[in-house]
């Protein structure tokens, strides 16, 4: 498949004021830009032309990891940017969701707890998560380095948090911590979190 690049599902101004259009502008045109871009020159001559992105990703991780680093951060970016809305945020979580986390995670502010000290303890470029185990079935919060993400670890992300500093250097400087707050209190789109809840776990064919 030829990867695309998305439009945002809002307007670049949508999310401020904690996240602001030139980090939308930047974040989407430039940097997830590159990732599709360099993705479909890098798959040329792999065989994984016509596989899904996801099939394609967890061969390149294991085979070509120039290819995964791209691939990774163009499945990343596409559930990033749906991740978050305008108004978003808010403790009471839709459907089972919130009562799986109770179970699993010890509730929403254990949850926020973890997601912010995970995301801001990832050394240097990475995601943070909340991911369901593929054979448990259990959520639990991590943290993966540059392009990885749960998927490839055998978990099947339902939300995810950019903290490589393109996402938040420009609005909230170092600040790393301010930012994964406001991205939990104020961005964060449970309704699309629920529903790939619900979905369940993401089968790969590698
Ligand atoms: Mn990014």
């Amino acid at each position: 498949m030829t990867f695309k690049l998305p439009d945002l599902p809002y307007s670049y101004d949508a999310l401020g004021p904690y996240m602001s259009s030139e980090t939308l502008e930047y974040h989407h045109d430039k940097h997830h830009k590159a990732y599709v871009d360099k993705g479909n020159e890098l798959i040329q001559g792999t065989g994984q032309e016509n596989a899904s992105l996801e099939d394609a990703m967890v061969w390149a991780y294991k085979n070509k990891p120039g290819l995964f680093n791209q691939l990774g951060q163009h499945y990343n970016h596409l559930h990033f940017w749906n991740w978050m809305k305008s108004g978003g945020g808010g403790t009471s979580l839709p459907g089972s969701l919130q009562s799986k986390i109770d179970s699993d995670i010890g509730g929403y502010e254990s949850f926020r707890d973890e997601f912010v000290k995970k995301g801001t303890g990832q050394f240097g470029s990475g995601w943070v998560w909340l991911a369901q185990d593929n054979k448990t079935g259990k959520l639990e919060v991590t943290n993966t380095p540059n392009g990885e993400n749960p998927l490839i670890h055998g978990k099947t992300p339902i939300l995810g948090c950019d903290v490589w500093e393109h996402s938040y250097y420009i609005d909230y400087r170092n600040a790393r911590p301010k930012y994964l707050e406001a991205f939990v209190d104020n961005l964060v789109n449970w309704d699309y979190v629920a529903e790939l809840f619900e979905k369940g776990p993401q089968k790969i064919a590698a």
